[in-house]
């Protein structure tokens, strides 16, 4: 799928460190070290509403890690799938009269728009579900064979303990949760563990046979039906990175069950791990709870953006915040960002003079991503009453995204 047009991002001298970033199964800060390529695999949107600046922000911390790998002097294969055929999307689409492919394909745009008016470095392959379903199909049907799936009537489930058993996974490997914790987020983040019949309540399904009234797709032996959401994630790395990879992300939201069994259905197939570094962005609130399309209290990029607000002041309301935090979106942060750009916009235009900013920068930025003292190493440069150093602000457009002057 096309994805958004890519923001300049200025080459700046030498290298920077390589980045560390915090690793949630072993809670541990670690060295995100390429292989070969850095590879980054990022959850994307569920297009049944707008995007909202809690996604904003999950996609700018992942924009801050790729930026810091470019600068450290790897090349980044950088993938994202959209859910475009995903239970709420199929609802909304069916409660609004509206069919789910159109409805996919206007927020699709919507998010694009967000996406580019921010400068986020799009992926190099931006893939729907619904442009995989073979690939998915082929891979169900290979855990099928290989005992690490069976039948449940229509729909084919993950044997969770089967693959703990013929893998280097197990239930638990990346999530760390105990059991209990585990049966909860399941019934409350899409998993169905009291569907009869399977051999583990916890056990995700991976392929759904059709239903009256749902989009299907041919499955071959499977049957009709269409893809269950953690084998779309699993195998849409698969087919356009090599395993494992450097680091899988998202929101803190999906470290249960959907990144456990992406890991999971990954390691079944690949006899690898899914990635070697699992990393999680805090979760925005507004209004005192989890932005989300589903309780309705969005703040949208568009809706500001179309306001006139400058997207840069947006950009640094966000980076204002250590992306690991939950934090809340207010228009104190919205106006705080706006009064940062506009301080930064006025040194800019001060004859150069001071410190090179560029070293500070990339060593505060390479520890775990903290934006918030980049930020504040900026904001001390301004204050003491001189101009930037020759380099700062191709230091700031490379490193944060923030093009001033
Ligand atoms: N399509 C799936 C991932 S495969 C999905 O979770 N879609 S989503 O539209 O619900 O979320 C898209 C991305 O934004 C995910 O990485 C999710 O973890 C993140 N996200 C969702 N809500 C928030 C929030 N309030 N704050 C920060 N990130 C969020
Ligand atoms: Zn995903």
């Amino acid at each position: 799928m096309r994805s958004w047009t890519r923001p300049a991002v200025p080459r700046l001298p030498g290298h920077g460190p390589v980045p560390h970033l915090w690793d949630t199964p072993t809670s541990s800060l670690v060295e995100a070290r390429p292989l070969a390529i850095a590879s980054l695999y990022v959850c994307g949107i569920t297009p049944y509403d707008a995007t909202h600046l809690g996604h904003a922000a999950t996609y700018l911390a992942y924009d801050t890690l790729i930026r810091l790998w470019l600068d450290a002097g790897f090349d980044v294969t950088y993938v994202q799938n959209v859910t475009d055929v995903d239970d709420p999307l199929l609802e909304r689409a069916t409660a609004t009269g509206v069919d789910w492919r159109e409805l996919a394909a206007s927020q699709i745009d919507l998010f694009r728009a967000d996406m580019q008016s921010l400068a986020v470095i799009p992926p190099d392959h931006y893939i729907a579900v619904t442009e995989v379903v073979p690939s998915i199909v082929e891979a169900v049907q290979r855990l099928l064979d290989s005992g690490a799936a069976y039948r449940v009537g229509t729909d084919v489930y993950f044997d969770s303990a089967a693959a703990a058993a013929a893998s280097p996974w197990h239930l638990g490997q990346e999530s760390r949760l105990d059991r209990d914790t585990m049966l909860a987020l399941s019934a409350e983040r899409g998993g169905d563990p009291l569907t009869p019949g399977k051999r583990d309540p916890l056990d995700p399904v991976l392929w759904r046979g059709e239903r009256a009234g749902e989009p299907s797709w041919p499955g071959g032996g499977l049957g009709p039906g269409r893809p269950g959401w953690h084998i779309e994630c699993s195998v849409i790395a698969q087919d356009f990175m090599d395993i494992p990879l450097t680091v899988q992300g998202g929101g803190h939201d999906l470290v249960f069950p959907h990144h456990e069994f992406s890991a999971g259905h990954t390691a079944a197939l690949t006899g690898h791990d899914h990635a070697g570094i699992y990393s999680h962005a805090g979760l925005v609130a507004y209004r005192g709870e989890k932005m989300s399309k589903s309780l309705g209290n969005l703040v949208l990029v568009s809706q500001l953006t179309g306001a006139g607000v400058d997207p840069r002041g947006i950009r640094l309301g966000v980076l204002a915040h250590h992306y690991r935090e939950d934090w809340e979106w207010t228009d104190g942060v919205l106006d705080e960002g706006i009064e940062r750009l506009h301080s930064w916009s006025e040194w800019a235009a001060r004859p150069t003079a001071g410190e090179p900013l560029l070293p500070g920068l990339r060593e505060t930025l390479a520890r775990d991503l903290d934006t918030p003292a980049a930020l504040a190493l900026v904001d001390a440069a301004v204050l003491s009453g001189v101009g930037p150093a020759d380099g700062d602000l191709a230091a700031l457009h490379a490193l944060l995204g923030v093009e001033i002057g």
